[in-house]
């Protein structure tokens, strides 16, 4: 088993309802979903003038290596209607692959770590919140905050995730 650890996103239609279908999606025999961060509301990246997103990480013990990993999130991705109009345009949800144990690859189709997370805050502050020896910290510091704030806490959207409420 490896832990991996996830980001998600969305910002398109119901994005509080995709996230949630997209954790539940995620748990299958083959991966476990062990923690999800809070719920963040954040500032559009990259492309501005789009919608806020809602962003949160999830941590994942899987059998898979990384390469299956990546196929499951794609289903997950395309099980919810995720289609890829423009780069960093909107997105029903995103699920990037972040960490996937102590690996490092670099292949045209799959980085880990994930190139780009120690440059975005709305990776690092659910991911650091999830798992704090991460080292990130500092990356994280460097980065403007501006534009995160907090939408619904780790233990009110893990209810919603199992049915409880
Ligand atoms: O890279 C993930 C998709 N994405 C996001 C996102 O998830 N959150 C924010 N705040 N901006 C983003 N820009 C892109 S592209």
């Amino acid at each position: 088993m490896t832990t991996a650890y996830l980001s998600l996103g969305s910002n398109l239609g119901d994005r509080l309802g995709y996230l949630i279908a997209a954790v539940q999606k995620l748990r299958a025999p083959h991966t476990e979903v062990t923690r999800t961060s809070s719920i963040y509301e954040t500032a559009p990246w990259g492309k501005t003038d789009q919608p806020a997103f809602l962003n949160m990480a999830a941590a994942v013990e899987t059998k898979l290596d990384p390469y299956e990993l990546l196929r499951h999130i794609f289903s997950v991705e395309q099980a919810l209607g995720r289609v890829r109009l423009e780069r960093w345009g909107p997105r029903t949800v995103d699920i990037d692959l972040l960490l996937y144990g102590q690996e490092r690859l670099a292949a045209a189709d799959l980085e880990v770590p994930h190139p780009r997370m120690a440059e975005r805050a709305f990776v690092l502050v659910p991911l650091l919140e999830i798992a704090p020896d991460l080292p990130y910290r500092e990356a994280l510091k460097a980065l403007p905050d501006a534009g995160i704030s907090m939408y619904l806490r780790a233990e009110l959207f893990e209810q919603r995730v199992s049915g409880v409420e």
